[in-house]
């Protein structure tokens, strides 16, 4: 067929180095920028299948989040703007590892097992991020999309990315798809769900935000006329000089547990950070003695979920709402949640998706990662009733506002995917409406002291685990000498699991002090290093 002949003389510009093998991840292709070129021309091809597969348009996303400039990667969005099937993750990592002669028959034997009918139109979005590859990346990914009805939409968040996605599959329905129309939703309910907080004084709209030198801060830049001074943001590390995630951004932030760099920080002030693509936030303060407060994903998740169950208690409507965590989750976070707040948790492996599918199961399914990736997804049945009792005249005034309340509050949530922006305005729109600094916030629980370590090994693949990554189920001993250690210590609490974006496994430790965190996790290190085939010099104690 003329496609497939065409498709032979686009992939000679854009040849897999041989013997390179690189695999579909936790969030797609990620590596360093010149090894890609292939995988996003054949990630083009893949989406372009997968569009006639579905018979909806599908998304690519150029972009390696918060790794450094000189990686990049790339993703595929499904047509309601959630991350591809697994079965389809199968698919990429097959033609992406294909040897170049054999592509055609990697791309026709997925044709011939999904039956995909290759006369069907085909539509494929295209974003990437802002670093220096992205542009040749994105064209390589529109060469294997070719002639069959792309559309690039150029510099995007990923979370703008799975919005348009999510709204051109469903007629306009979720919004326009256009950065515009991104702006014009989550804006308006913004403005909308503040409007009543009465007396909010310029130092309660304002919000120091750290860009991470990336596609957000453009892309927040572009926003802020959309506020109308409700939010008034400055903005740090946008792109004019520093670099990308370069000491900043909500991965240097969460994992150094110190402000980023280039960021002047009032005491007290509210401030905040994104990654590289925004899909992933974390807040922050410094106290008048100049110790560094995070607030991360496991405290977003506590307000917003007390905020929410708050109005659906004034609002009289009986609809079950669940927090989603992993086993990252501080222990503080689940025991608030479970003992105090009475609401249902639910623990899953680490990875947005998975958060996704399980919040997917409730009425209101709050989902947030420790490190900043969430979200809150409602039911269609939830949305419907809120929507019948905002609009219903009979209903008492407490009611009525709290079903207004709930409205706006769906209305400024980005549900395709965990997204920075928005979750920055569903908080400061929840902050504005309690009426609460910061610090109030964060003394709703303390967060347990933890500490993440990682090992390096010879096959990260010979940990297995099971329980959520809670517990490992090989190599043999390897849990048992956790259980052993953990038991030295109080209120503490330790797991093991291969990373899934670097190669390495990673450590995590909690428990009633920073010393007793610290020993911990090195001695689960030391565990690992001899039982799971440590490489290189044994850890070494933190202090
Ligand atoms: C990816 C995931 C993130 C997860 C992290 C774990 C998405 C969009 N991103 O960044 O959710 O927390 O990987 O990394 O799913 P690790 O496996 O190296 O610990
Ligand atoms: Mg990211």
């Amino acid at each position: 067929m003329a496609e497939f002949q065409e498709i032979s003389k686009l992939s000679a510009l854009h040849p897999k180095p041989a013997g390179l093998v690189l695999q579909y991840g936790t969030s797609g292709f990620r590596t360093n920028a010149k090894q890609l070129d292939h995988i996003m021309f054949r990630m083009g091809l893949l989406a372009t299948v997968r569009s006639k597969k579905t018979k909806a348009t599908i998304g690519v996303m150029v972009t390696a989040s918060h790794n450094p400039e000189e990686d990049n990667g790339v993703k595929l969005v499904d047509p309601m703007g959630e991350m591809v099937t697994q079965d389809w993750e199968e698919h990429a990592t097959q033609l992406a590892n294909a040897d170049q002669e054999d592509l055609l028959t990697a791309l026709k034997n997925i044709i011939e097992k999904e039956a995909i009918n290759m006369s069907q139109e085909a539509n494929v979005f295209v974003g990437k991020d802002t670093r220096s590859s992205s542009a040749s990346l994105s064209q390589a990914v529109l060469d294997g999309v070719s002639a069959l009805g792309g559309h690039n939409y150029g510099l995007v968040t990923t979370p703008q990315l799975h919005y348009m996605v999510c709204c051109q599959n469903t007629q306009g329905k979720y919004g326009e798809a256009t950065v515009e129309g991104y702006y014009t939703k989550f804006c308006q309910a913004f403005i909308q769900l503040t409007k009543n907080t009465s007396n909010r004084t310029d130092d309660q709209k304002h919000l120091c935000l750290d860009g991470a030198n990336g596609i957000g801060a453009l892309k927040v830049r572009e926003m802020e006329s959309h506020l109308k001074k409700e939010l008034q943001i400055s903005l740090n590390n946008d792109g004019s000089k520093g670099r990308l995630n370069h000491q900043c951004g909500a991965d240097y932030v969460k994992v150094q547990q110190k402000p980023p760099t280039g960021v002047k920080i009032n005491p007290g002030e509210r401030c905040c950070s994104f990654d590289g693509d925004a899909d992933r936030i974390v807040y922050y303060y410094t106290d008048s003695e100049g110790t560094f407060h995070l607030l991360d994903g496991d405290k977003m998740a506590t307000l917003i979920s007390t905020f929410l169950k708050e109005l659906l208690t004034q609002a009289g409507l009986n609809l079950k709402i669940a927090v989603v965590q992993t086993a990252y989750a501080n222990g503080s976070s689940t025991h608030y949640l479970e003992n105090t707040m009475k609401v249902l948790v639910r623990c899953t492996k680490t990875g947005v998706k998975h958060l996704h599918h399980v919040a997917q199961e409730f009425d209101v399914g709050v989902y947030f990662e420790a490190n900043g990736h969430g979200t809150v997804l409602f039911s269609k049945a939830a949305e419907e009733k809120i929507q019948q009792l905002a609009e219903d005249t009979n209903v008492n005034d407490e009611r009525k506002k709290a079903a207004l309340l709930l409205r706006n509050t769906i209305n400024v949530i980005n549900q395709t995917v965990g997204d920075a922006i928005s979750d920055m305005l569903l908080i400061e729109a929840i902050l504005a409406i309690k009426g609460m600094t910061i610090q109030q916030w964060d003394t709703i629980y303390t967060d347990l002291p933890n500490r993440q370590l990682k090992v390096k090994v010879d096959d990260r693949r010979v940990i297995d685990t099971t329980d959520a990554e809670r517990r490992a189920v090989t190599p043999a001993g390897l849990q048992e000498a956790i259980d052993n250690l953990v038991k030295k210590y109080r209120q503490a609490r330790s797991f093991v699991r291969p990373s899934g974006t670097e190669d390495v496994v990673r450590v995590y430790a909690e428990a009633d002090t920073q010393e007793s965190a610290d020993a911990l996790a090195h001695e689960v290190s030391l565990a690992v290093y001899r039982l799971a085939g440590g490489v290189g010099d044994e850890p070494k104690p933190l202090h």
